[in-house]
């Protein structure tokens, strides 16, 4: 109960705050998204990840209100690149369950667009396989919805869940992004080796686009490519980093 105080103090007195992790396009070298990472700069344990705290949130609830602060601070942000003079981006947002399944979801995300003046097809949300497959005939139907709105949709952590590849073609999803468990061992371990290539073609088949997420080597970047993954996302590039360090990446040239 005191960890809820805690936490609902943390939204209140602005202790959250975002990270971003940007996104290359093997093909052209250019940053052309960054995933949002939420944090929490606590008063006496320092920089908490949300690892440590959105569990919490989604237990009590606190993810509503927590969720809606996120939205809105990467839409905001992200604006705020754009009317800068950046080279615009997609900023993509982690939605945990609860959240996408409150009613008014659709018309919050909505909400959050307008408020912040980013058109739609600026903003990413990446789902989890088992967000959607808590009850898929529901997930499909507000992917629609959000599809219409204009904003883009992900799968994100793919492989870890269990998702059908028949459901994985209802989905209104452009972009799957492979878990970092399946890259951090690229490209030494055959299995691994083996399902990246699988989640690759299996994309591409699709024509969906497939990022992969974790990425930390030259060798890994160097063996996607080569399997026809189209993006990478990790410590190779940048960790997550502050909007100030961010805005510094994006006005490099590449
Ligand atoms: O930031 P870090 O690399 O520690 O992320 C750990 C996990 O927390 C990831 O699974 C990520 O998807 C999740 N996460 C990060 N930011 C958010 C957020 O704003 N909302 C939700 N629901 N999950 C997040
Ligand atoms: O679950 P999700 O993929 O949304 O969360 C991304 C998480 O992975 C964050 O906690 C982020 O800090 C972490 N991360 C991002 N890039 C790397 C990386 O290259 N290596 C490792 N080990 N973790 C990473
Ligand atoms: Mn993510
Ligand atoms: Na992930």
């Amino acid at each position: 109960l005191e960890r809820q105080e805690e936490l609902r103090r943390a939204l209140a007195q602005g202790e959250l705050f975002l990270q971003y992790q940007p996104q290359m396009d093997l093909a052209t070298g250019r940053i052309f998204a960054v995933e949002a990472l939420i944090r929490w700069r606590h008063p006496e344990r320092g920089l908490v990840g949300p690892g440590d705290f959105i569990p919490l949130a989604e237990e009590t609830g606190l993810i509503g209100p927590i969720g809606d602060w996120t939205l809105r601070a990467a839409c905001r942000q992200n604006k705020a690149w754009q009317v800068s003079g950046l080279p615009p981006i997609v900023v993509s947002v982690n939605v945990s369950a609860r959240q996408f399944q409150e009613k008014d979801w659709v018309e919050r995300v909505a909400a959050a667009l307008e408020e912040s003046g980013l058109e739609a097809r600026y903003l990413e949300l990446e789902l989890t396989e088992s967000l959607i497959m808590q009850d898929v005939q529901q997930a499909v139907e507000t992917m629609h919805r959000l599809e219409q709105l204009g904003v883009h949709l992900a799968i994100d952590d793919f492989g870890t869940g269990y998702s059908s590849l028949s459901s994985l073609k209802r989905f209104p999803v452009g972009r799957l992004k492979i878990d970092r468990s399946f890259v951090q061992d690229l490209p030494n371990d055959s299995d691994d080796a083996a399902i990246a290539r699988a989640v690759i073609s299996l994309a591409r088949t699709l024509q969906l686009r497939v990022i992969a997420e974790g990425v930390e080597t030259r060798e890994q970047v160097d063996f996607l490519r080569e399997a026809g993954c189209h993006e990478i996302q990790g410590f190779y590039l940048s960790r997550p980093i502050d909007a100030r360090a961010l805005q510094a990446i994006l006005c490099i040239p590449n």
